[in-house]
This record gives C-alpha cells, structure tokens and sequence, in this order.
C-alpha cells in the first residue's frame, strides 16, 4: 500500500462519553440519569453491570488528559453529564457539576488538544424521564436552558460543539425495541422522541447564532452504510426504503427536506405521526456547520414485503463481536454516500471503530484486528476524501474501554485498556498504532 497523506490540519483525536468513562455517580451533587435506573432494573444490563465507578474518569481526568497527550491526540470528543449539570433537568443549576468540566477543558487546553463537547449522549436527567422525558414537548425548553449554559461557560474554550449523539439509537433502541434506556416500546411514543430530539437540536442551533457563539456546531448521527443485495429494481428500492428508516430520518429534516415520506407514512399509519407545530420544521432546518458520522459497519439489504418492506441479507464477511459485519470499507463508502446525498457537508468522523469479546489481558492488549479494520477504515476514509469528500478529523471510538451501555464491560472498544479491577490503563498495540498515524497524518509504509 502506498503511503496515504491526509490533509494538512486534518484532526486525529478519540472519542468517550460521559456515562461511560466518568463513575462518580453519586458524587459531585450529580443527580440521577435514565441509565442509572436501566442498570437497576434486572436483565437489563449484561451482568449486571453499572456506570457507577466506570472508568473512575472523574477522578483520574489529569491522568487520562496527560494518556492522550502521550498519545499524541490532536482532539478529543467527550460529552457532558446533563444531571451534573442540571441534577434534576431544569431547576437549580449544580455549580460542582460545571466545574468538573472546567478542569477538564482547561486540562485539554494545556495540552494542546481541542476539546469537542456533546450536550447529549443518552443520560438524561431521571427527572425529566419522570414527566415524559423525549416524549414530552417540555423537554426542548430544558435542553436550551442547558444548552445556554453551557454555551456561555464554555465560550472561546470549546470551539466544536456536537448538539445530539445518535438520536436514530436514542429513538431506536431506546423507544422502539427498547434495549437501551429507558427501554420503552411504542411506536406513539417513539414518534414523538424523533421529533422531540431533532428540534432540541434545532433550537440549539439557533441559539448558538443568537449568541454569536465563536466556533462550530453539528449533530453526530449513527450511520450503516447500506448495499442493495444486487441491481435489481426490487433490492434497489429496498435499500432506499433502509436509508429513508435509518439516515434521511435524522439527516433530511436538518438539511431542510423535512421528513422522508416513507418514515412519515409509516407513523401515521400507526395512530403516531410526529407532532410538528408550525416553524418546528425551519428550526430543524438552522444550518450546521458540520456534520458528524459514526460508523462501524454496513449492512446488505433485500426487499421483503413485511413489515417495512426490507431486510438484511446474511452477513458475508467475518462477524465482529458486536454482531456486525467487520466491514473495512463501510466508513468511506458512508461517506461518500452522505456527502452525494446533502451537497458535500463538512464532515468529522465523530465515532469509527472495533469491539473486542472481553478476554485476557495479554489478548486485548495484542489488539491486532482492531489495527487491520482501522487501516481498512482509514484507506476507504482517503480514498473518499481524494474524491472530493469534505472530511475534516477522525475521532477513534474510543479512548479507552468502558461502560457498553447493554452489553456492561463485555465489549472493549478502547484504544487503551482499562483494568476494571484497580482502574489501570494500558495502551494497546492499537494505541501505538495510531499514535503513528497522527504524528505521520496517516498511513505509511504498510504493505
Ligand atoms: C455508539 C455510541 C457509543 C458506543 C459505540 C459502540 O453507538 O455512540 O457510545 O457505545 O456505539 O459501538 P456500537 O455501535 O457497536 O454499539
């Protein structure tokens, strides 16, 4: 392979999420969040597990900040804890909360690396669950109230934004299949989250020009990159029917397409349309300055008459853990595909990455088939990108091992390997890796 040069001032960073890394639930006036109920109820979580003590990231954050450093991370994407902010989502402001992400973000800034903060990655305030949560129009006006401040506390020293972490799983996983918190089933109830969650998105977006905010805001959306099964008319058509379900639901409202039609008919067809209240639409419709992907894998898809109208073929390629497919190509064939789609955004890889199976140390931390898919994600990513596709930064998923939402501490997709029993971290083969990739901005030399 020859040598594969990203773009000058192209970002190399990593990626975690607040309920994931952090532990220290019950400290810092932190109030509860829908996930520390979840971990409760039984069954929910693989083993049993906990976001409780996590990675204990809230009270090792100077030592995962100076990991990074050692790393060489340009960047890095974290989220902020809504109900340490807001213990109880709206109502009083917790001042200890705020001050936890001070250090963090001036930690960073000390060490050169550029701090991207998302408002929302699943944990949100269980008060605000108790009266209706996403399902309750409410709820927009305390997702701005939150916003702001963290919008006035953090301006001039955050200066990329993320709005929403995949709202498609949020509304998904967590109110239609119901595996995620606060793991609800309805259709009715789903309908209204999606829009509920897109123009908590779009008001914050307005808010951030009202405040003539210096920097940049965007959502990050969950991402498949989907294949027709062949050029068939039928299987063609089914996968368009799989984007409209999965990426224009989240991605034609906020490039001012509103709903795709399909999506639409789909809910209303069942008693459940989405409750849009005129100028809810345009609000969706601010403009971004970006847009960020997660992808992990693509699927295959056939027509099928029930119920949708499509299906996922057998996988072909070697099954990852996770239970998709390890599919090197997915990221830049994503990319290509969104940038096509909504007039080449610019774009930051905001998630890409492996799981492993846990399993012993020595194997997780001779990680080489994280390694061989990263390679693969990077070349598709360079290619995409030598086509004309505007991609900006890479941020790996993830810094380190953690909390796997439902699947607890079984998967491990850090970079560094964390030891839950006295919380050490460990680079990986992976992490060395990639430390050659930022300091050559690329791959180089593999053959
Ligand atoms: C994303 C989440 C991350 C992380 C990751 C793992 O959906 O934003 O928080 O959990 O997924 O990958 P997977 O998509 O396999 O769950």
């Amino acid at each position: 392979m020859a040598s594969m040069q990203f773009p000058e001032g192209f970002l190399w960073g990593a990626a975690t999420a607040a309920y994931q890394i952090e532990g220290a639930a019950n400290e810092g006036g932190r109030g509860q969040s829908i996930w520390d109920t979840f971990c409760r109820q039984p069954g929910r979580v693989r083993d049993g597990a906990t976001g409780e003590v996590a990675c204990d990231h809230y009270h090792r954050v100077d030592q995962d900040i100076a990991l990074m450093r050692d790393l060489g991370l340009q960047a890095y994407r974290f989220s902020v804890a809504w109900p340490r902010v807001y213990p109880f989502g709206g109502g009083p402001l917790n001042e200890e909360g705020l001050a936890f992400y001070d250090r963090l973000v001036d930690g960073l800034l000390d060490a050169g690396i550029d701090p991207m903060m998302t408002l929302y990655h699943w944990d949100l305030p269980q008060a605000l669950q108790d009266r209706g949560g996403w399902a309750n129009r409410d709820i927009v006006e305390h997702f701005e109230t939150y916003a702001r401040t963290l919008f006035e506390r953090f301006r001039g020293r955050v200066h990329r934004w993320v709005t929403l972490n995949e709202p498609l799983i949020v509304s998904q996983l967590g109110h239609l299949a119901g595996v995620l918190a606060p793991g609800i089933r309805s259709h009715e109830v789903n309908a209204r989250v999606i829009h509920h969650l897109l123009l908590a998105h779009g008001k914050a977006v307005e808010m951030f020009r009202e405040l003539d905010m210096p920097g940049e805001i965007g959502i990050t959306n969950a991402n498949t990159a989907y294949e027709p099964y062949d050029e068939s008319s039928e299987h063609l058509a089914a996968c368009e029917l799989a984007r409209d379900f999965d990426s224009r639901l989240f991605h034609d409202p906020i490039y001012g397409r509103g709903y795709p039609a399909s999506v639409h008919k789909f809910y209303a067809e069942r008693g459940a349309p989405f409750p849009i209240e005129p100028g809810d639409l345009p609000t969706i419709a601010t403009p971004t300055d970006f847009l960020g992907v997660n992808n992990y894998s693509r699927r295959v898809v056939m027509a099928d008459r029930r119920p949708i109208g499509f299906r996922f073929a057998e996988p072909t390629l070697p099954v990852q853990p996770m239970g998709y497919e390890e599919a090197p190509d997915s990221l830049g064939d994503f990319v290509r595909w969104v940038s096509k789609e909504y007039d080449s955004p610019p774009i930051y890889i905001t998630e890409n990455g492996r799981g492993d199976e846990d399993g012993t140390e020595a194997a997780m931390l001779n990680d080489q088939k994280r390694i061989e898919l990263m390679r693969g994600f990077l070349a598709g990513l360079h290619d995409a990108i030598e086509s004309g596709c505007d991609v900006r930064g890479y941020y790996a998923w993830s810094l380190m091992d953690n909390f796997e939402w439902a699947f607890g501490y079984s998967k491990r997709f850090g970079l560094v390997y964390t030891d839950y029993e006295t919380l050490e971290r460990k680079p990986k083969a992976s992490a060395r890796f990639y430390a050659d990739v930022i300091r050559d901005n690329g791959l180089t030399g593999a053959t």
